[in-house]
C-alpha cells in the first residue's frame, strides 16, 4: 500500500499566483490533487509559512565554485573575460574527482538554501590532467553527479561536447585538455552515464560547450544520435570578441548562424545570448528557445547587458544561472537582471507583464517556468509536477508586514535577508529552518579542499 501524505499551506504560490488554504498530496514524489480555500485536516502536515515553487538554476559549472572571488584583482590593465578564463584553465588544471565531488556538494547545499531546487551542471571536465580518460571516462560526470544524490538536488547532467578551441575546428589548447572528446567518445559518455543513472531527480541532457568548441558536422552528428526529448544547452555569443570571429569565420552572428545552419526549437537553451540584434531576438523567440541568463557570471565576467526587456515584450523565453557561483540566490540574481536594465534604459520596472506586475513576481514565475523547460522539466506548483517547493520564514519585519504579492519584492528588492526555510526536492524534505543534514562535513570538506588547492 502507498502511505499517501497531505499538505497544509496557508499559502501557495501556484502558475496562476498566490492561493489560500492549499492542500495537496504527493505520491510518487509529484504533487496531486491541489485544493485551494480548503480546511485543513488534522492528520495533514501543515507547511510553516507561505510555499512557493523551487528555483531553477539552468547554468552552473561547479567545479569553478572554489575560485569564486579569487579573481577580483588587477593582474593587467586589459584583465577581461580572457584573462579570468586562463585562471580558470590553472583551477582546472589541479582538480581531482575527489575534490570535484567535495566543491560540488558544498555548491548544491548552499543552493538548497538559497532555494534552488534544480540545477543544470554545464559539464566539461571531463579527463585527467594529462588529457588521458580515466578507467572509467565517466569518472568526473558521476563525481558531480554523486553530489547532487547525496545533497538531494534536482539535476540536469548536461556532458559537454568540447573538440576545439575557435571556429572552424581550430586545434584545442593546452589549457583546454581535459575537456576534450571527439563524437563517439562523446556519445559513449551519454550512454554510459543514461544507463547507469537510477534517480528520478536526475535526468539528462545534450550539451555543446560553444561554437568555437565544436564544428557545425558535430552538432548534427550528436543530435542525430541523441534522445530527441532532450534539452540542448549551449554557450552562445557572450563576448564581442566572439561575434566578431563568428562573423569573420562565416559571414552569420553566432545566434543567427545556429538558427538557420542547425535550426533552434523549444529544446534549445541559448547560455548567455548576450549580443544578439533584432534578427536573431525574432529567431529565438519564434522557436520557443529558453536563453539562459547568468547576471551575477555576466556582470563579474563584463560580457555586456542582455536585452531581456525587448525578449520579454516580444514573448521570448529565459531562466536564470549562477553559472561560475559568484553568488548564489535566486533573489540576488532577478534583482540585478532587473537593475541591468534599468541603469540601460534609465527607467524603473522594466521586467514584468500584465498579470504581473510586480517584477519580483513576474521574474519569479517566469524563471521557474522557462528554467524547469531549458531542465527538460515541467516545474511549479501543479498537478503531476515533481514536488520541488520552499517555504519562507516570513517573521522577518519586512517581510511579516507585507501582503502576500509583495512578499517576492520585498524578497529580491527588499533587502539581503534570505527568507528560505524548508526546502522539498521530488517531495523529501532536504533543508529543514534553513539546515541541511550533511551541511557541517561538507563545509569542513570544502575548507580542506580549498587549503589543499589554494
Ligand atoms: C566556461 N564560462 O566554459 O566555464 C565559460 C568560460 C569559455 C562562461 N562563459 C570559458 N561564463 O567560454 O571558453
Ligand atoms: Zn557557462
Amino acid at each position: 500500500m502507498v502511505f499517501m501524505h497531505n499538505y497544509y499551506a496557508e499559502h501557495a504560490l501556484l502558475p496562476t499566483g498566490w492561493a489560500s488554504q492549499v492542500r495537496f498530496h504527493i505520491t510518487g514524489g509529484c504533487f496531486h490533487n491541489i485544493q485551494t480555500n480548503s480546511q485543513p485536516q488534522a492528520s495533514d502536515i501543515k507547511l510553516q509559512g507561505p510555499i512557493l515553487p523551487g528555483m531553477i538554476n539552468l547554468h552552473s559549472h561547479a567545479f569553478q565554485r572554489a575560485m569564486a572571488g579569487l579573481a577580483e584583482v588587477n593582474l593587467n590593465p586589459a584583465d577581461s573575460f580572457w584573462s579570468w578564463r586562463d585562471l580558470m584553465y590553472s583551477l582546472v588544471g589541479k582538480l581531482t574527482p575527489e575534490q570535484v565531488q567535495t566543491i560540488a556538494s558544498f555548491l548544491y547545499i548552499e543552493m538548497l538554501k538559497a532555494g534552488y531546487t534544480q540545477v543544470a551542471e554545464f559539464h566539461y571536465l571531463h579527463h585527467q590532467a594529462n588529457g588521458q580518460a580515466y578507467d572509467n571516462p565517466a569518472t568526473m560526470a558521476l563525481a558531480v553527479r554523486e553530489a547532487a544524490l547525496d545533497t538531494g538536488i534536482g539535476q540536469t547532467l548536461l556532458p559537454v561536447l568540447y573538440s576545439h578551441s575557435g571556429f572552424g575546428g581550430q586545434t584545442a589548447n593546452a589549457g583546454q585538455q581535459r575537456f576534450l572528446h571527439k563524437v563517439d567518445s562523446y556519445l559513449r559518455l551519454q550512454q554510459e552515464l543514461n544507463s547507469s543513472n537510477i534517480s528520478s531527480r536526475i535526468n539528462q541532457g545534450v550539451c555543446f560547450h560553444s561554437l568555437r568548441a565544436v564544428t557545425g558536422e558535430q552538432i548534427q552528428q550528436t543530435l542525430a544520435a541523441s534522445e530527441k526529448h532532450w534539452p540542448v544547452h549551449i554557450h552562445i555569443a557572450e563576448q564581442q570578441q566572439e561575434v566578431k570571429d563568428c562573423i569573420a569565420w562565416s559571414g552569420q552572428r553566432p545566434v543567427a548562424w545556429l538558427a538557420n545552419e542547425i535550426g533552434l526549437s523549444e529544446r534549445w537553451c541559448l547560455v548567455h545570448a548576450t549580443h544578439i540584434d533584432a534578427q536573431e531576438q525574432q529567431q529565438i523567440v519564434g522557436s520557443r528557445a529558453v536563453v539562459g541568463i547568468c547576471p551575477t557570471t555576466e556582470a563579474n565576467l563584463g560580457d555586456g547587458i542582455f536585452p531581456a526587456t525587448q525578449l520579454a515584450q516580444a514573448g521570448g523565453r529565459f531562466g536564470i544561472g549562477s553559472d561560475s557561483h559568484v553568488c548564489i540566490s535566486p533573489a540576488q540574481e532577478i534583482r540585478l537582471l532587473e537593475y541591468s536594465q534599468r541603469l540601460q534604459a534609465q527607467q524603473r520596472n522594466r521586467l514584468y507583464d500584465a498579470n504581473n506586475p510586480s517584477v519580483g513576481m513576474y521574474l519569479y514565475q517566469k524563471c521557474v517556468a522557462d528554467g524547469g523547460a531549458a531542465c527538460g522539466l515541467s516545474a511549479g506548483i501543479a498537478e503531476g509536477n515533481r514536488a520541488d517547493f520552499i517555504s519562507l520564514d516570513i517573521s522577518y519585519p519586512t517581510l511579516a508586514s507585507a501582503q502576500p504579492q509583495q512578499w517576492l519584492d520585498r524578497w529580491c528588492f527588499g533587502s539581503n535577508h534570505n527568507p528560505v526555510n524548508d526546502v522539498y526536492v521530488a517531495g523529501n524534505q532536504v533543508i529543514k529552518e534553513g539546515q541541511h543534514p550533511l551541511q557541517e562535513n561538507t563545509y569542513q570538506a570544502m575548507q580542506v579542499c580549498l587549503q589543499k588547492l589554494l
